[in-house]
This record gives C-alpha cells, structure tokens and sequence, in this order.
C-alpha cells in the first residue's frame, strides 16, 4: 500500500490491485480537424493534457500492471448505436457519417485511433464502448475481474462525459477511483472544475482526485 495525496483524503493506493484506466484519447476527440472541432469545440484543453497522459503512462508501464485504453466506437452497420443517440440534436455530422479523420466514431477508422502519443502497447488492453460509460456493452468488468483489479487509476477526456460515466459505473461496481486532475480535460473547464468537485463531494461519493505529480512519485518510489 502506498499513500497518494489525493483529495478529498489520502487514496491507499494498492498497487497488486490497482489498474490504469485512460479514457477515449482518440484523434476525433483530442486532435485539430478531428470530430470534436468540427462540433465546434476547441481541441487545445483536451490537446494540451497529452503530454501529463504520456508521463503518467510510461511511469505506470514501468510498474508492469495493468493498462486500459478505451475508446467510444460502433460497429460499421450502426447495430450497436441506438436510435436515440444516433439521431439525437441536429449536427452537422452525425456518427457514421464521413468526417474529416474517415467515419465519425466508427471502429478503426482514422479518427477513432489513439493519438499517437498514447498508442497502446500490444499486451495492454484497449476495450471499444458504445456508450459514455466503458462498462456499459463491453468486457471490462470482466477483465479487471480476471486480473483481481479493485482501484482504477483513470485519465482521458471528456472529464463530465465519458470519463464521468466511468467513475460512476466503476463507483457503482465497487471499485475506488482515483481521477488523475491534470491528465483529464473538457472543452468546457468549468464542466471539468464541476466534475472534479462532485467527484470528491461528500468523503469521496464517487471517488478522489489527485496531481499527476503526486502519483508518479508515489509509484516511482
Ligand atoms: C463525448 C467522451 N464527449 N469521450 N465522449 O461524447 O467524453
């Protein structure tokens, strides 16, 4: 056991138990001319945490555990893409559609890729959702079962949405989290500050939040 300064209170981080989570740094997501510009957003809060996401990898893969990438993706047919997401508000763009990085969060396609930075190794596991939450339609649970997992140490974007989600349904399933601050990002940062406080609120209801810095030392150490 290892004590990490987190908030809302120091996290036992076990790392025999422990397994990095890294939420959705795919190029539609995090890079310019991808997915998320043209929604009109801007890609620089989420662009700018790659470099905290990579030191926080390459320090974890030095442990040896567990990594995780997920990324948010459908199957070509749309077959696992409901009705109400697919045709939810009116953007220009829908999901299946060809966008600028080949069809919009459509399995290996371009844009549904890992920046490159962050590219998984082969043994580490990259799990495709097709939902916000990464346990929702897939095997992670299962997983991290199998590899007697009960923290997860999770990064990525979009704080509020997908890596919310994750918290949450992770919270739910009895696992602890621990959000790693300054390697999560939104394109709205008041959203992410939100996100951030409802997390830690009432001791910790759905988990802690601690400094990139901190955690690396803690497992460097
Ligand atoms: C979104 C995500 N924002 N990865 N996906 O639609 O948070």
């Amino acid at each position: 056991m290892m004590r990490v300064h987190a908030q809302p209170f120091p996290f036992e981080l076990d790392l025999e138990r422990a397994a990095l989570l890294i939420i959705d740094m795919q190029r539609d997501f995090v890079e310019p001319g991808g997915f998320g510009e043209s929604l009109g957003n801007q890609v620089e809060p989420l662009q700018s945490i790659v470099p905290t996401v990579k030191k926080v990898l390459e320090a974890w893969r030095l442990t040896e555990k567990l990594v995780v990438h997920t990324r948010e993706s459908h199957l070509p047919d749309l077959s696992d893409c409901p009705e109400a997401k697919l045709l939810r508000g009116n953007p220009s763009l829908r999901i299946g559609d060809l966008g600028p990085m080949g069809r919009i969060l459509i399995r290996d396609e371009p844009g549904n890729q890992i920046v490159p930075e962050l590219t998984p190794l082969q043994h580490e596991v990259v799990i495709d959702k097709p939902g916000k939450g990464a346990f929702y339609g897939t095997a992670l649970h299962e997983i991290l079962k199998q590899n007697h997992i009960r923290q997860l140490v999770v990064m990525g974007v979009t704080t509020e949405v997908c890596v919310q989600s994750t918290l949450r349904e992770a919270n739910d399933r009895g696992f602890d989290c621990l959000l790693v601050e300054d390697a999560t990002a939104s394109y709205f940062p008041e959203f992410k500050a939100a996100t951030l406080a409802m997390v830690t609120a009432q001791a910790a209801i759905v988990g802690w939040t601690c400094t990139s810095q901190v955690l690396i030392q803690a497992i460097s150490s």
